[in-house]
């Protein structure tokens, strides 16, 4: 089948071993969050300033050594180059509050990306499920102790950051997000923007390392019970990251539901060196669902693909289902990922612009809609099979519930 397929993109133009070769090496960073409902192991609770985990499916991981055995199943059955992106609040044994986190608390995490062969490991700093987190806010919040604990909590991480990135020999992202917002409308919309700006600035001349650590901002539209108002919106964290010379993090599910990152991309890319993405699956709004081999994941795909952005766009994911096998969910939406990136390989993009650029929008249009029928399926089966995979990870997944996550009472 993979050589009968080979033949018809050939005819294509398109060369099927290129792009297999090329796709094992796009690393994907996989959020370790997925494991545990986002919940984490530094005792803040489940997940607040508004982010919802829904479902209670059995076998939450719920301490350090299970999510760990979790993340080795799960990663174990996703093909390709694998970064582990983890949020602050997954510190191990620490006994200090977040401001206060040293790179050993993270430690084990360190020694158990390098067991599993991990390519890197991603960092979030955890500004929700806290008590300081007053009021809905932390950076952009009225109240200097609660802007100096969420400062010293990012200084600590971009140290951390350094440490991942020493360790692992690889560049760190740290991605900044916040819950800041208001459910209704504000009296000011201004002033909290511009002590978050103030904090932003504080944090940045911490003095990291810019060669092992890449700073991303991450805007959002709305969040549950914070609809009305959000601190750190597109419009802000656009404006900053240019003119800080810092990186944008897009998340799709933070847009309004016909805007399209596949779009923003390229936009992006004509200013930026780098653009880092939470690839997630909204449904009606920010719902975090598990990554699904769809058009808008195909379309981002495209964009990285096309635009020769393999490099320059940071692939993380950002989903958390608790409605359904965790560790599944996970799988589904890496594969996703791999598949949608596959596809765009699987595609001639230079005679395609090329009818674009001759105006000849009648052929661009059948073209594109043929490729659709190709035998993708068959390219895919043979990359699952070099990476000693097989399309079923159901049936592993079944005996690992059975054996392992039922007996998590
Ligand atoms: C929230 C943001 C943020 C979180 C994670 C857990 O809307 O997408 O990235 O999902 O940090
Ligand atoms: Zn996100």
């Amino acid at each position: 089948m993979y050589n009968n397929a080979k033949q018809e993109y050939a005819m294509y133009g398109v060369d099927t071993e290129a792009a297999l070769n090329k796709l094992k090496d796009i690393p994907v960073s996989i959020h370790c969050w997925q494991g545990d409902d986002v919940v984490g192991l530094d005792g803040g609770g489940a997940a607040s300033g508004g982010i919802q985990t829904t479902g209670n499916y059995l076998g939450r991981a719920r301490n350090f050594e299970e999510l760990k055995a979790d993340i080795k199943k799960a990663f174990e059955l996703m093909p390709g180059k694998k970064r582990l992106n983890l949020h602050a609040s997954y510190a191990v044994g620490a006994t200090v509050d977040r401001d206060k986190y040293e790179p050993e608390h993270f430690a084990e995490w360190v020694k158990f990306a390098k067991e599993i062969g991990l390519q890197g490991i991603d960092f979030n700093p955890t500004m929700f499920s806290h008590k300081n987190v007053k009021d809905g806010l932390t950076l952009s919040s009225p109240d200097e102790t609660i802007r100096k604990f969420w400062f010293n909590h990012c200084k600590a991480c971009l140290h951390i950051a350094e440490y991942f990135a020493d360790e692992m020999k690889s560049p760190c992202l740290v991605n900044i997000w916040i819950p800041d917002g208001f459910k209704d409308v504000p009296a000011d919309r201004l002033t909290p923007r511009l002590r978050l700006k103030d904090s932003l600035d504080k944090i940045l001349a911490c003095g990291y390392d810019r060669s092992k650590v890449i700073v991303a901002v991450e805007s959002k539209v709305f969040g549950i019970g914070v609809e009305s108002y959000t601190v750190g919106s597109n419009e802000f964290y656009q404006n900053y990251a240019a003119k800080n010379n810092i990186c944008c993090l897009l998340d799709n599910g933070h847009y309004h539901p016909l805007e399209y990152v596949s779009d923003k991309i390229p936009a992006l890319l004509a200013f930026y060196d780098k653009v880092a993405l939470h690839v997630t699956r909204g449904v009606r709004w920010d719902s975090d669902h598990v990554v699904l081999f769809e058009d808008e994941l195909k379309e981002i795909a495209k964009e990285i693909v096309r635009n020769d952005a393999t490099e320059k766009v940071i692939i993380g994911l950002d989903y958390f289902d608790a409605s359904i096998n965790r560790l599944s969910a996970w799988v589904t939406g890496q594969r996703a990922m791999q598949k949608a990136l596959l596809y765009a390989l699987l595609t001639n993009h230079s005679e395609l612009k090329k009818l674009q650029d001759n105006a000849d929008f009648t052929a661009l249009m059948v073209k594109q809609e043929e490729y659709k029928t190709l035998p993708f399926g068959a390219v895919w089966k043979e990359y699952l099979k070099r990476e000693n995979l097989s399309e079923d990870y159901l049936t592993e997944i079944r005996e690992y519930e059975n054996k392992v996550l039922k007996e998590r009472v």
